[in-house]
């Protein structure tokens, strides 16, 4: 199995996680979003329709976007599970994996911030104020759920989920932007404990084998 990744993708971040949780092994292929490798025609043609990363090859199988892939990781390898069987409770943890991946990730993806650069000109400070402000919006509303619905010491009770596979990426990313978290004190406290567990650990950016440092 491949994994066609970018180290600070947290899309790619997130499907790691979920690789390394169930222990599945994986061929690490990188895919260099900043010079645009996954604009190539092979990589568009033959791996990822969608022009992004992640993408999963199995055989003669290949999938993009990552919640299909932890989807289709969870239904082949279902231990431990990360979206759960219960439907309330599998309710919740998409509830909070979709805020994440469909509400907030887009609108700071790199796209989009360099649309913002090069097409709209804005400042660097109004491209910061942007990124900004999406996370605070975002982060606020996943502070909710996370007091309205979740138990630590993960976003859902004892064991990570999907939610915490997307939660953790989302705050690694706004840290190395430069956000400030500290007002989301629950998401804080599962973003702790997930930087303990080794599955978290070595799915991080900095381990990864086409890290560059800044
Ligand atoms: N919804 C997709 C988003 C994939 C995506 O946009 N990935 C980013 C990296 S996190 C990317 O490839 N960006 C390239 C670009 O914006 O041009 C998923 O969850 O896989």
């Amino acid at each position: 199995m491949q994994l066609h990744s970018f180290f600070n993708s947290s899309t790619s971040y997130r499907t790691r996680i979920a690789l390394a949780l169930k222990g599945v092994p994986f061929d690490y292929v990188p895919v260099n979003i900043r010079t645009g490798e996954h604009r190539d025609a092979g990589y568009v043609d033959r791996t990822n329709p969608s022009a992004a990363v992640p993408a999963l090859v199995d055989g003669d199988f290949s999938l993009g976007q990552s919640l299909a892939i932890i989807d289709w990781l969870d239904v082949r390898f279902p231990s431990p599970k990360l979206i759960p069987d219960d439907l309330d409770r599998r309710a919740r943890v998409l509830e909070l994996s979709y805020l994440i991946s469909c509400d907030m990730h887009p609108i700071n993806n790199l796209r989009v911030l360099r649309y913002l650069d090069q097409e709209l000109r804005v400042t660097p400070e109004q491209k910061s104020a942007w990124y900004r402000h999406w996370i605070d919006e975002g982060m606020a509303a996943a502070e909710r759920l996370l007091a309205k619905y979740g138990s630590r010491p993960w976003c859902f009770g004892d064991t990570p989920t999907l939610a915490d596979c997307c939660l953790v990426p989302q705050m690694a990313n706004a840290l190395r932007m430069g956000c400030e978290l500290d007002e989301y004190p629950l998401s804080q406290a599962v973003f702790r404990h997930a930087s303990e567990h080794p599955a978290f650990a070595a799915a991080q950016p900095s381990l990864q084998p086409d890290f560059v440092s800044p």
